[in-house]
């Protein structure tokens, strides 16, 4: 396969002011020759007429010689810099069929990846970079690409091995007890790097939350506000409001970027016991949505008098908060009963009013904060997918047993496993099926 030359439009498809097209491959100078008569410079932009097998002009482009090893895919390469009309890129990429052929998606990183110039954790932070719509999905691309992650297993990778090489000089004492000195040596690094472990394991949920989005709950009781303050949040009337309680019955999810952060929100039915069974799925959806939430907002009508506020508070957990909706109206026992209790659980209380708009801005910086400590870094790099967790799972359970093993042999086979199971992070343990699984989400031309 790597030795096909190949080439891709680069940038999104549709009329624009410049497109690019990449190659990649042996055959990238025979190409530039035939397209635009001599290759250029290396690595400087040059203005090349190209034309067609017979001679006909198809574009006025910047064309750019990229000779490996020094390349992004660490072959040759080239950009050709076209004007962005979909006739021009049409009528270059026909040419460019006879030359080469359409790459696969990820399969310039793959490239780059199987000559070394980018690791597999590395390749992962590439397709993030690409697909990154916030700050902070950009931040933890970049410091992925730029190695963080794999440096970091990397290091307790090579103090896996160098715990190794102590177990195996042990073994080769015959007939005897380990010497004392060795095994305290080995058993102190293997212990700090189960700590370690531990706490990235900890840890796991940030870095997928950075990518996936942190999850906030809207619950209730019927008739609280929920879908009014979730349309608030969102900016725009994506839940049905009205003042017939149990209006909403499905979970409705919507996107937010907040402290630069995505952040999913959920409108969810009201919580009460309901002989109608779609208002019963209704409220089983709520209550599993609220469940595996990062957070959730109880909202409760301050206003109220009915005692509905009891509804859904034993969904909450301390660090949730508790929204007494409705505060451009007085406050009746229903606010101030929810509040004692919010007070003794350990929730955080803000007045709001859907209506007005009073304490939204509040509650918005307030979040602004849960989201921000919640998902900024610590001392690790975050672990961002589950293959990575998976691998971190095994490496955790292989030094646990090797730190328990009554034989030294049996130890250090475990200690290999655990060294193993850290090096599929990075690609070092290359198995087929995990490299296609990872670059087969890639867009093409990267
Ligand atoms: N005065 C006042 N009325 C509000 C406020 N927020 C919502 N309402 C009214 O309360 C009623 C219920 O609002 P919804 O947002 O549909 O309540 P919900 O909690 O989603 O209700 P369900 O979907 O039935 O569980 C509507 O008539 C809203 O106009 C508020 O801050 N002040
Ligand atoms: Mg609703």
């Amino acid at each position: 396969m790597a030795n096909e030359t190949i080439f891709a439009l680069a940038t999104a498809a549709g009329r624009s002011a410049v497109a690019v097209i990449r190659l990649s491959g042996p055959g990238t100078r025979e190409a530039l020759q035939a397209l635009a008569g001599r290759v250029p410079a290396a690595r400087r932009a040059s203005l090349r007429t190209l034309k067609d097998a017979g001679g006909q002009t198809l574009d006025q482009a910047l064309v750019l010689w990229f000779p490996g090893p020094e390349s992004y895919t660490g072959e040759d390469c080239a950009e050709l810099h076209l004007h962005g009309g979909a006739a021009v890129v049409e009528a270059v990429s026909t040419r460019l069929l006879a030359l080469g052929q359409p790459a696969e998606p990820g399969e310039f990183t793959r490239r780059a990846f199987e000559h070394g110039k980018l690791d597999l954790a590395q390749a992962e932070g590439v397709a993030d970079l690409i697909d990154a719509e916030t700050s902070g999905q950009a931040r933890q691309a970049l410091d992925q690409l730029g190695g963080a992650l794999s440096r970091t297993h990397e290091a307790w990778r090579a103090a896996l091995i160098e715990s190794l090489s102590l177990l195996e000089a042990a073994v080769d004492f015959p007939d005897e007890e380990v010497p004392p000195d060795v095994d305290h040596a080995a058993r102190a690094a293997l212990e700090g790097l189960l700590g370690q472990l531990d706490g990235a394991l900890a840890d796991q949920a940030r870095g997928q939350r950075v990518r996936e989005g942190f999850r906030i709950a809207v619950i209730g009781a019927p008739n609280a506000g929920k879908s009014s303050l979730f349309n608030a949040l969102i900016e725009r009337e994506a839940a049905i409001v009205t003042a017939t309680p149990g209006t909403t019955r499905d979970v409705i999810e919507a996107p937010r970027v907040i402290g630069g952060y995505k952040v999913i929100l959920a409108d969810t039915a009201g919580v009460r016991e309901s002989d109608d069974a779609i208002e019963a799925e209704g409220v089983r959806r709520a209550r599993a949505w609220a469940a595996q939430a990062d957070l959730r907002l109880w909202v409760v009508d301050g206003a109220g008098s009915s005692a509905a506020w009891r509804h859904a508070h034993d969904l909450t957990r301390a660090g949730d908060f508790l929204l007494l909706n409705k505060a451009d109206l007085a406050m009746g026992p229903d606010g101030a009963e929810a509040s004692e209790l919010a007070d003794f659980v350990g929730l955080k209380i803000l007045p709001v009013s859907a209506s007005d708009g009073r304490g939204m801005a509040d509650l918005v910086s307030a979040l602004e904060e849960e989201v921000i400590a919640a998902l900024s870094a610590r001392d690790f790099p975050a672990v961002t997918r589950q293959r990575h967790v998976e691998s971190l799972i095994v490496a955790r359970e292989r030094l646990a047993a090797a730190l328990s093993a009554r034989q030294v042999e049996l130890a250090a086979e475990d200690v290999r496993l655990a060294a193993r199971a850290l090096g599929r992070i990075t690609g070092r343990i290359d198995a087929e099926e995990v490299l296609g699984a990872v670059f087969a989400k890639f867009c093409i031309g990267k």
